[in-house]
């Protein structure tokens, strides 16, 4: 019999298996010897999640005639990888539950190399098998994780098995409740990656802050040689920087040039060469300088208005999940062609495409992390979730210079238990990782009344500039004209962002433009011509961004006639038909400076 000792060493071990989490993603995966694990992969759709009963990832095969498992991957039905599971399949439209994936690859690994699987994001949740072994979990649907396989895979043949969940969790980020469709699946791309034994993991090389001449970085060494010579080269500007790494293989970068900077008139990038005596990288990386001062945005020292656009990640013509570089640029083009400057990427990370697109295109980029809504932060995992999903977003994405802008947040609510101190923290953790952003929570705790807003949430104390939602003219009528619109803003040094604002129309649905005939364009094309009006009363305005570009699917959008499970609010339908407010903002950008 087992002793009670040895049954609880068994459980513990289990226990810690369950926990064993997957690492933070090395930098700039593009540069390195990638094996896609992208395709088609066997899945067991587990609405009832019973596959953890059947501990599918044995993936057993009956052995002898009375041998009888209740589940199998060969025969069953398959999904592409990358790519949401709920535009694959009619029955899995709305599907919120558990699909196991199945992949087989063969790979042998060459002589002192190293062998990780990457994943670009796996909405929710992802527990990930190899070889019918836990490698460990990963949480939150919008970022890249990855796992080290030198010592676990095969020579040969391997099968890897993800169990992927995308049930609403109360302390997940987002929570229980947001407003759009919960595409699940592994929703972007999974990578064999393969490194010399000491690689170079991470590096952040941009301009320090204030400076247009100054880099100020670091580079990250892993392996077993960590004290190594390096140098970053930037052949067209002559710069060959040498540096050495310490015995934590960390080495601190401080080097000058004289950039030519990225702007939107102009996004220049360069050549980029990070080398250690083992490794080596490269890629294309701008340099540009972003601040706030007397309520105004510079870039690169000069004042600059955010002409903004807001997008979610859904490929309008598919209706799904966008992934791919075609998806992204089709999405950019059109923020392009309205006139914008700068894209409100809501409300999560979006694929890494998404974000170097933009930035060869000139089009500024404001990020976000999925604190939406209703988060919990009396939970206690959740201030550890939202710390790890920042290292995530910051980590991927700290030398693209076309993110000006680190959110944080979205409309959480002030009275929330905690909120303040949990956001202010993280706050304060996204500083320490990056000073050089600009950092900002966007809120819709201001009060409206005769036409006069108070803007006083307490967080934007800790922010970069005041961002608010206000949909005055759909969800709150107007309380007066809106050239009269009066503003008190307990925060008046800082500059002002209206983060979302606009309202529904179906596209070619017609009707006066009067206020009782929600729906229409012309309706919807007043509330914006009303909202260009109250923008001129704005102290510190130093930028607009109309909610949003595409019609886009919500299961929180009920309405049989205008709505079909569609947010309307966006200026072309899902078709890409432009409705009247698009000229209406597009005319304003043409004009504003
Ligand atoms: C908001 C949210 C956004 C919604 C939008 C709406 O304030 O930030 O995610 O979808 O309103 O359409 O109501």
């Amino acid at each position: 019999m087992f002793s009670k000792k040895s049954i609880l060493i068994f459980l513990f071990s289990l226990l810690l298996v369950n926990m064993v989490s997957s690492q933070i993603a090395m930098i700039n995966i593009q540069s390195r010897k990638q094996i896609s694990l992208n395709g088609k992969w066997n899945v067991i759709i587990d609405p009832a999640d019973v596959g953890e009963r059947y501990q599918v990832w044995k993936e057993k095969k009956p052995q002898k005639k009375t041998d009888f498992f209740e589940y199998a991957f060969d025969d069953g039905p398959v999904l592409n990888v990358p790519g949401d599971f709920n535009a694959q399949k009619k029955e899995l439209s709305f599907f919120e539950g558990t699909v196991w994936y199945r992949k087989k690859f063969s790979y042998t690994i060459g002589d002192d190399k190293r062998l990780f699987i990457y994943f670009g994001a796996v909405n929710y949740k992802a527990d990930v098998y190899l070889n019918g072994e836990k490698l460990g979990s990963h949480e939150g649907g919008f970022t890249p994780f990855q796992f080290e396989i030198t010592d676990k895979a095969r020579s040969g043949d391997n099968s890897i098995v993800v169990k992927v969940n995308n049930v609403r969790q109360k302390n997940g980020l987002p929570g229980f409740g947001y407003d759009w469709l919960n595409y699940g699946g592994i929703t972007r791309d999974v990578e064999l990656v393969e490194t010399n034994e000491t690689y170079i993991k991470d590096y952040s090389i941009q301009l320090n802050k204030g400076s247009i001449n100054d880099v100020a970085g670091w580079i990250q060494l892993n392996g077993l040689q960590l004290q190594q010579k390096l140098e970053i080269q930037i052949p067209e500007l002559n710069i060959q920087y040498k540096t050495q790494s310490n015995d934590k293989g960390f080495a601190p970068v401080n080097f000058s040039g004289k950039f030519k900077l990225w702007s939107p008139e102009n996004p220049k990038l360069y050549r980029v060469i990070v080398k250690s005596e083992t490794d080596a990288v490269s890629e294309e990386i701008g340099f540009r300088c972003v601040e706030v001062k007397d309520g105004k945005v510079f870039l690169n020292r000069n004042p600059v208005f955010l002409k903004g656009v807001s997008i979610h990640e859904e490929n309008p013509n598919k209706g799904a999940r966008a992934y791919s570089k075609e998806d992204d640029i089709l999405l950019l083009n059109a923020a392009k062609a309205l006139g914008c400057n700068l894209v409100r990427l809501v409300h999560y990370p979006h694929n890494e495409y998404m974000v170097r697109e933009a930035e060869k295109m000139g089009l500024m980029v404001w990020s976000e992390l999925p604190v939406y809504q209703h988060i919990d932060f009396t939970d206690s995992t959740v201030a550890g979730k939202m710390e790890r999903m920042l290292d995530e977003m910051v980590g991927r994405d700290k030398n693209r210079c076309g993110i000006i802008i680190w959110s944080l947040s979205n409309e959480t609510y002030p009275s929330a238990p905690n909120r303040t101190k949990a956001l202010t923290d993280l706050t304060k953790k996204c500083r320490a990782l990056d000073a050089a952003r600009l950092i900002t929570h966007v809120t819709n705790s201001q009060i409206y009344q005769g036409n006069h807003f108070k803007v006083w949430d307490t967080l934007y104390r800790y922010s970069d500039l005041v961002s608010l939602n206000e949909y005055i003219g759909w969800y709150l009528p107007w309380q007066g004209k809106p050239s009269d619109t009066k503003w008190s803003i307990a925060y008046p040094d800082k500059p002002v962002f209206i983060a979302e604002f606009g309202g529904e129309a179906l596209y070619d649905s017609k009707g006066p433009a009067d206020e009782a005939v929600y729906w229409t364009e012309a309706y919807q094309a007043k509330i914006y011509k009303d909202q260009l009006e109250m923008f001129k009363t704005i102290p510190n305005l130093s930028g607009v961004c109309p909610w949003l570009l595409f019609d886009y699917k919500s299961t929180n959008r009920l309405h049989p006639v205008y709505q079909k499970g569609y947010n309307r609010k966006g200026l072309l339908s899902e078709k890409g038909n432009k409705k009247k407010a698009w000229l209406v903002m597009k005319a304003y950008y043409d004009k504003k400076r």
